[in-house]
Order: structure tokens, then C-alpha cells, then sequence
């Protein structure tokens, strides 16, 4: 039925615009100690890539120094975060992941 509020909610909506979601660049860093295989492998568990593009993005950071292994609203971007850390620090490696603003 009719709660006779459908008309106010609509122009209520046109007044309040929603936004998109900010979003949010993962990135891990380079460091001399974390195994190759454990960022390949981190990048495909955690980030979905398959084991070709771990492997590439995997070879940037170790020769640039950092890289994007992915782009997320706020929330999920701090777990992708949250969760390499705990698994790097699990498993004794110094590896870093980091959320910036992606603009
Ligand atoms: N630089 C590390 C090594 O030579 C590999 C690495 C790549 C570490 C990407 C962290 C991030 N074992």
C-alpha cells in the first residue's frame, strides 16, 4: 500500500545526493627479508589474483620499491590491511601493507 510519504522521500533524496564511496589503494612495501612466494602467495589468498599477476605485481614492488595490490571503499580496504599484517606476523616476516586515499 500507500503511506502517502513516497513523493516527500523522493524529493527528500533529490535534495540529499548520495555519494560514492571513497576509495582506497592497498599497497605493500618492499622490505629484504619477506620470501617472494609469501607475497605471491598473499596476493592470490587475500587479493584474488591468480599466480601470473601475483607474480608481476609482486616483481614491482621488489624492484620499485612499493606497489598496488588493489583498490576498495574505506572498510574493506582496512581489513585487506589488517589481514596481511596478522598473516605477515604469523609467519615471522617484516612485510608492510598500507591503505592511502586513492584521490
Ligand atoms: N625483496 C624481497 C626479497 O628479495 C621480496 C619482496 C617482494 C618482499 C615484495 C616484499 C614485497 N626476498
Amino acid at each position: 500500500h500507500d503511506d502517502g510519504q513516497g513523493a516527500s522521500l523522493v524529493v527528500e533524496r533529490q535534495r540529499q545526493r548520495v555519494q560514492p564511496p571513497r576509495l582506497y589503494r592497498v599497497l605493500m612495501l618492499n622490505d629484504d627479508y619477506t620470501p617472494m612466494e609469501f607475497v605471491v602467495e598473499v596476493l592470490q589468498h587475500f587479493f584474488g589474483k591468480d599466480r601470473e599477476t601475483a607474480t608481476q605485481i609482486m616483481l614491482k614492488i621488489h624492484l620499485e620499491g612499493k606497489g598496488i595490490c588493489g583498490v576498495y571503499s574505506r572498510d574493506v580496504a582496512e581489513t585487506k590491511v589488517q589481514q596481511v599484517m596478522d598473516a605477515a606476523q604469523q609467519a615471522g616476516h617484516p612485510l608492510q601493507c598500507v591503505a592511502e586515499p586513492a584521490d
